[in-house]
């Protein structure tokens, strides 16, 4: 069992929270926003705990503050399927007892939530409150599934506070589940100091030694996402231009997305790196991050990308409109319309100059917006209240 469980004790000052965060710790938005979250707070001297089955992949135990609690799941020849839900309920609640937790905040409905739940009542008459934070296909996708629905809503109905990353999902939760509580939105964020624009010249040598422009793409790959779009547009750019595609990520459209590429004759110009670390250097080297998603509750990877100042061709679905301004930071096309897309994408790369123009305005929006300053005291304001309301309650 991994677990740097023995705590420095700290003597909280007034503003200085202890807070469990569970989230999904693979590849994906909604565990890269609980983690940065996480490790924001922790620099702002809140104790982070994150109570999860495995380490989050940006989550980084060298910082003071972050400490990590993993969830075992127990095995048994009766299980045909472990019940994770189960043992996570029980690691948030000795979490709670063992670090003296003031929240817990859980990301992603299903199954958090639940267990958030279950901890709670377990603990109690002592005081464990949890937040949710809805990301998008705990509520469009999986959430709304009749196995799901009944418990997703009592999960959302039973929460201390509720948020959403959009003013999109927002209005989809509560349509769906025909919630009648408060949920408050409060957006994702992109820290502005680590993601800048900032060349990684070994890459664009690499990638592209002829001075080609390079256009980028970086999700989980699943259909959602629509990868194979990114790999139709780029074939109609590279049609009337030289130029680069990069993939980063991974998922169970990879290798669709990769044959698309071959068949089309664009192996030497499409790059699929898979899951990488250090996303922030990357994006920095692309001049156009593709995002031809089906559906995105906010689309995080196009906010990285506006920050690096990398103007952006997505989707005009869900959330996106709230982040990609049209015209603006980049441009929107309705999903499936790869030959908008790469119109649009032709442009911004053919005048230089006006892709840079995009871009710095791209920069100027997610700072403004968006950035990690503006948006965590949101959530250090929101803890406080639900902590001192659960406890003034009787
Ligand atoms: O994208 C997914 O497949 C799931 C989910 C996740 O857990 O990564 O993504 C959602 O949360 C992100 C972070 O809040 C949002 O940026 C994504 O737009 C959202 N994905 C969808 O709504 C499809």
């Amino acid at each position: 069992m991994q677990s740097n469980q023995v705590s420095p004790v700290v003597v909280a000052g007034p503003r200085t929270m202890r807070i469990g965060i569970t989230c999904y710790p693979t590849y994906g938005g909604s565990g890269v926003v609980a983690t940065e979250l996480g490790q924001e707070l922790a620099a702002r001297g809140h104790e982070i705990h994150f109570i999860s089955y495995a380490p989050p992949v940006r989550m980084n135990l060298a910082e003071p503050n972050v400490y990590f609690h993993e969830v075992e799941v127990t095995t048994y020849p009766l299980f045909d399927h472990p019940p994770y839900a189960l043992a996570l309920a029980t690691r948030m609640l000795e979490t709670f007892e063992l670090q003296s937790l003031d929240l817990l905040h859980v990301h992603y409905a299903i199954p958090h939530s639940v267990s958030a739940f279950l901890a709670r009542s377990m603990a109690a008459p002592r005081r464990l409150p949890f937040i949710t934070t809805l990301h998008g296909t705990d509520i469009t996708l999986v959430g709304s599934n009749r196995e799901y629905l009944p418990i997703t809503r009592f999960s959302i109905e039973q929460s201390d506070g509720v948020t959403a990353i959009s003013r999109y999902l927002h209005r989809k939760t509560i349509e769906e589940f025909d919630i009648r509580r408060s949920i408050e939105v409060i957006p994702n964020f992109v820290n502005c100091e680590i993601y800048r624009s900032a060349v990684d010249t070994a890459l664009r040598e690499q990638i592209a030694p002829g001075g080609e422009p390079i256009l980028m793409h970086l999700s989980n790959f699943r259909p959602v996402k629509r990868v194979t779009d990114a790999v139709e547009i780029f074939a109609l750019v590279r049609a009337r231009m030289p130029a680069k595609l990069v993939m980063i990520g991974d998922g169970p459209d990879r290798s669709a997305a990769e044959y698309l590429a071959s068949k089309k004759g664009l192996q030497r110009d499409v790059h699929f790196l898979g899951k990488q670390d250090s996303i922030h250097e990357k994006l920095g080297s692309a001049d156009l991050f593709l995002l031809p998603s089906q559906l995105e509750s906010f689309g995080l990877a196009a906010l990285e990308a506006m920050a690096c100042e990398v103007p952006v061709v997505a989707t005009n679905a869900g959330g996106v409109p709230e982040v990609v301004e049209n015209g603006v930071d980049g441009y929107l096309v309705e999903p499936g319309d790869v030959e908008g897309a790469a119109r649009h994408a032709i442009e911004i790369l053919s005048r230089a100059d006006r892709g840079r123009a995009m871009g710095q305005r791209a920069r100027a929006n997610a700072e403004r917006k968006f950035s990690a300053g503006r948006i965590i005291p949101i959530y250090e304001n929101l803890y406080q209240r639900v902590i001192s309301e659960t406890s003034a309650a009787p």
